[in-house]
C-alpha cells in the first residue's frame, strides 16, 4: 500500500522565493504534522512525504498512490485543493486535515474524499484501517490527542537540505489570545510530552540546527516551568550538540536557573510575540500576560541575550487602537527593547479565532472570496479594514516600520552588540538581512495586491 503525506507549497516560503533570495533558505521549514503522522503508520504502508515547498514535484511521473494524506495552513488551502483534485481525478482517495481542515470544515469537505478535523494521534490508525477496507468515512474527529501517544515523528523521511529540523514538546495554550488559532484548535490545557520520548526523538533529527514548534516552549504556571527546566536538564545531559530556536512568552525571562538550564540545552534563539507597544493594544488582543504590572521588556530581553540567546520580537500592526504612526513607533519600541529581530505582520482574521468572529459580524473582512483569497492570509498581506488606516495607509505603517529597523546602520549597530556580547552574530547578520531582503520584495507583493485586490477593501 502507497501512501502520499503531502505538504502543498505555498509561495512565502517555496523553494520559487529562494531563488530570488538566498537568505530565504533559512525560512523553509519542514513540515512536522506529515512526519508525525508517518510515525503512527503502520508498516504495511511505504510512505513518501512530498514537501512541494522543495520544488514542484512531478506527480503524474510518480508511482499511482493507494491514499493520499494532505496537510495545509489555511494560506496553502488553495494549492492543497489543487493537489487533491489532481489525485482524484485518477480515483485515488484523499484525506485533508490540519488546521484549515479544522477550521473551515465545510469548505474542505467539498473538495476532499475525507477530512480529519483535530490532532491525529486518536484516529489516524483508523483512517487508515477505513481506507485498507475502501471503506473511508467522509469525516473523522481525532479532538485533542493523550500526549503520550504522540508518536516519535519520522525524521529519516524527509529530504536533507534543510536549514532545521523540527520537533515538539508541548501542545496547547491556555492564553487564547483573540487573534491566535492556537487555542482554539490545541486547547487551553497545556500538554507536555515525556521527557525521554522528546530526547530520544531529538537524537534521531539530523539537523544540528533545530526549530522546536511549541507555542510556548516554558508555559505559564510554575509546575510548567519546573517541568521545562526537567527536559532542558535532560536535553543538556545527553549532550546531542544541537542548537535550537523556540517560542516562548516573555516570563522566559524571570527565572535565571531556566535561561541557564535552556542555554547549556542548546537554546540560542527565542521569539517573543510583545504584539502591541501600547497597554491598550495588548488589552484588545487579549494579551494580558504582557500586561503584568512593573515588567520592563528592555531588562526582560537583556537577561534573555546575558544568556547569548538571540530575541526576535513579534508585533502586529492594524489594530483598532493603531493610528499612522503606528509603524514608526513599533520599530522604535523594537529597539528601546533590543530585540535582534522584529517580525512586524499584520492583523490577521484567522478562521476559528475570535477576531475572525468580530470582524466578520462587522463586515471587516476584506478578502474573502475564499478559497482563492486564502493565499493572503499569511499575516504578511492586509487582508481586513483597519478601523484607523487605509489600505495605503496600513502598507504605509508596515514600509516604514521595516525600513527603519532594519536600515543598514541599525542592523550594523546590532551585530556589533551581538559580537561584543558573543551572541551568535553570523546568526543575527543572516536573520538581519534576510528581514531586510523579505521586506523589500513585500513591496513588489504589496503592489500587486493593490492592482488585483485594491476594490475590496471599500466599504
Ligand atoms: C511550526 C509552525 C510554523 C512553521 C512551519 C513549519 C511547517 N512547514 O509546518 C513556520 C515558521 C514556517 C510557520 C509559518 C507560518 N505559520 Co505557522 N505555525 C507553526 C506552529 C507553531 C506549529 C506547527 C507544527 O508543526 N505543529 C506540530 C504538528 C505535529 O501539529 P499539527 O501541524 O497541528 O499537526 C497535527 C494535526 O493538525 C493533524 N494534521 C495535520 N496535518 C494533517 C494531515 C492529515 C492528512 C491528517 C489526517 C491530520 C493532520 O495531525 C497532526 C498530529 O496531531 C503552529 C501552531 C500550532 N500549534 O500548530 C503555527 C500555525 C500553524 N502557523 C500559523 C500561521 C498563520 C503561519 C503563517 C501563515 C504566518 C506566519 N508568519 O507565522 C506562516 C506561513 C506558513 C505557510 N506554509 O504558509 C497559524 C495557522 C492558522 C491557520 N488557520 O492557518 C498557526 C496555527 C499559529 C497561530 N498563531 O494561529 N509556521
Ligand atoms: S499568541 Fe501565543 S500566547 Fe497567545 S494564544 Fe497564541 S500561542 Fe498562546
Amino acid at each position: 500500500m502507497r501512501l502520499y503525506l503531502i505538504n502543498p507549497s505555498n509561495p512565502l516560503v517555496s523553494m520559487v522565493k529562494v531563488k530570488e533570495s538566498r537568505w530565504n533558505r533559512y525560512r523553509v521549514w519542514k513540515p512536522l504534522s506529515l512526519m508525525v503522522l508517518a510515525g503512527l503508520t503502520s508498516p504495511e504502508w511505504e510512505i513518501s512525504i512530498v514537501d512541494e515547498n522543495l520544488g514542484a514535484p512531478d506527480y503524474p511521473a510518480m508511482p499511482r498512490p493507494d491514499l493520499v494524506g494532505i496537510t495545509a495552513f489555511t494560506s496553502q488551502a488553495n494549492r492543497a485543493y489543487e493537489a487533491a483534485a489532481h489525485f482524484r481525478r485518477l480515483g485515488v482517495p484523499v484525506v485533508m486535515g490540519g488546521i484549515h481542515a479544522t477550521m473551515c470544515l465545510d469548505e474542505v469537505m467539498e473538495r476532499v474524499d475525507s477530512v480529519v478535523t483535530g490532532e491525529a494521534e486518536g484516529i489516524w490508525p483508523q483512517v487508515l484501517e477505513d481506507a485498507r477496507h475502501g471503506s473511508l468515512k467522509r469525516r473523522y474527529d481525532g479532538g485533542h490527542a493523550r500526549i503520550s501517544d504522540v508518536p516519535l515523528a519520522r525524521h529519516d523521511l524527509l529530504a536533507t537540505g534543510y536549514a532545521f529540523g523540527a520537533i515538539q514538546t508541548t501542545r496547547g495554550c491556555p492564553l487564547n489570545c483573540s487573534f491566535c488559532s492556537v487555542t482554539a484548535f490545541n486547547g487551553a490545557h497545556y500538554r507536555q510530552r515525556p521527557i525521554p520520548d522528546v530526547v530520544r526523538e531529538l537524537q534521531s533529527v539530523r539537523e544540528k540546527h533545530v526549530l522546536v514548534v511549541d507555542d510556548n516552549l516554558i508555559g505559564t504556571r510554575p509546575e510548567h516551568i519546573a517541568r521545562a527546566k526537567e527536559l532542558f536538564r535532560a536535553l543538556a545531559q545527553a549532550n546531542l550538540r544541537k542548537e535550537w530556536v523556540a517560542q516562548a512568552t516573555i516570563n522566559f525571562a524571570d527565572d535565571e536557573e531556566l535561561l541557564a538550564l535552556a542555554a547549556k540545552a542548546g537554546c540560542r534563539g527565542v521569539f517573543i510575540g510583545f504584539e502591541s507597544p501600547t497597554p491598550e493594544g495588548l488589552r484588545e488582543l487579549g494579551k494580558k500576560f504582557n500586561l503584568l504590572r512593573g515588567r520592563d521588556f528592555r531588562a526582560s530581553v537583556r537577561r534573555i541575550q546575558r544568556h547569548h540567546i538571540l530575541v526576535v520580537g513579534s508585533f502586529i500592526i492594524g489594530l483598532d487602537i493603531d493610528e499612522p504612526g503606528i509603524g514608526t513607533c513599533i520599530a522604535e519600541v523594537a529597539s528601546q527593547y533590543g530585540v535582534d529581530n522584529l517580525n512586524a505582520l499584520f492583523l490577521t482574521p484567522l478562521p476559528g479565532t475570535r477576531l475572525w468572529d468580530q470582524m466578520k459580524v462587522e463586515g471587516r473582512i476584506a478578502l474573502d472570496a475564499f478559497p482563492e483569497d486564502w493565499k493572503y492570509y499569511t499575516l504578511t498581506f492586509p487582508v481586513a479594514r483597519y478601523k484607523h488606516l487605509s489600505l495605503d495607509g496600513v502598507i504605509r505603517e508596515m514600509i516604514s516600520c521595516n525600513r527603519i529597523f532594519y536600515s543598514m546602520p541599525r542592523i550594523l549597530r546590532r551585530v556589533c552588540s551581538n559580537v561584543r556580547q558573543r551572541r551568535k552574530p553570523m546568526i543575527s547578520l543572516v536573520g538581519n538581512l534576510s528581514y531586510r531582503s523579505n521586506s523589500r520584495m513585500d513591496c513588489t507583493a504589496y503592489a500587486d495586491l493593490k492592482r488585483q485586490r485594491g476594490h475590496r477593501y471599500l466599504l
